[in-house]
């Protein structure tokens, strides 16, 4: 079975706290097309076939539509992980509970206080994962992701200019890495070529923003034309034989948000 094949997602509403307390928010956010644009960001994927579990927003935690950062789903095992900026530690309280009693995953937690590890700095190929150490993910952390799945290498990458390693490079396809053009992504990818167990192709595109991509079950969601259309010609010319939804994200980006961010991915063996 692919790895790439989803029956699940979690995705969270976004709050009204959003449009000011959201972390990285410099220009103004208009929260009603915010939530519009997530609310077809949603609608895509239902559309590619799975059964999305939508958190209620949560006023306390600004932040809160960004899923990913709070929990690892691989294998039918989720890791809740310890959020690197203090005012999204509490995120996971409630993902706890949905991990457990909604969807009934094995939990795993992290037990060492020291460990920080953001969900955006973990990105798994199918084949093995690579986990950013950056502002937000630290050694320990990323050590807590390896003891979680030993069935898979982990290799921690440098990451020091972005948010996180998923800011400028996810998966695009089985085997097929997007990347965005700038210096600090390349290196990135060099890193993860350099350190990589197994290999992999690169599609690089020339909007960093837009090589934050989701690839699942046979779909490939990604940054609309109107927002980047080098970027969207690139998705055309050499990912069509996905089929390719296009996107558009401007409000959450404006809170350092990406497509990836939005949802947790799951593929439970037995439906709910
Ligand atoms: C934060 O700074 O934590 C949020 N404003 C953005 C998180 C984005 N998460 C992600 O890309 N995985």
């Amino acid at each position: 079975m692919s790895p790439f094949r989803f029956t699940h997602a979690i995705v969270c509403r976004i709050p009204d706290s959003y449009k000011t307390g959201a972390l990285g928010v410099t220009e103004p956010v208009d929260l009603a097309k915010a939530r519009k644009q997530h609310e077809m960001y949603v609608a895509a994927l239902r559309e590619i076939g799975l059964d999305v579990i939508e958190l209620p927003a949560d006023e306390k935690h600004p932040d809160c539509v960004f899923v990913e950062d709070v929990a690892v789903v691989c294998n039918g095992t989720a890791l809740l992980t310890r959020p690197g900026h203090p005012d999204r530690k509490n995120e996971i309280e409630y993902m706890r509970s949905i991990l457990k009693n909604e969807l009934e995953l094995p939990v795993i937690e992290i037990e060492d206080k020291k460990a920080t590890l953001d969900g955006g700095d973990v990105l798994f190929t199918g084949k093995e994962f690579f986990v950013g150490l950056s502002s937000r993910t630290n050694q320990a952390g990323a050590c807590a992701l390896a003891s979680a799945f030993p069935e898979f290498p982990c290799t921690p990458i440098k990451v020091e200019k972005s948010l996180h390693l998923k800011t400028v490079l996810t998966m695009a396809g089985p085997d097929v890495m997007c990347v965005g053009n700038t210096p600090d992504a390349q290196s990135i990818l060099k890193r993860i070529e350099r350190e990589a167990t197994f290999r992999y192709q690169t599609v690089t595109v020339p909007d960093v923003n837009a090589a934050n991509v989701v690839f699942a079950n046979g779909v490939l969601l990604h940054r609309s034309a109107e927002e980047y259309p080098a970027s969207a010609k690139i998705f055309e010319e050499k990912l069509s034989l996905w089929n390719l939804k296009p996107v558009t994200f401007s409000e959450l980006e404006k809170a350092n948000g990406s497509l990836t961010c939005c949802s947790i991915l799951i593929r439970k063996t037995r439906h709910l």
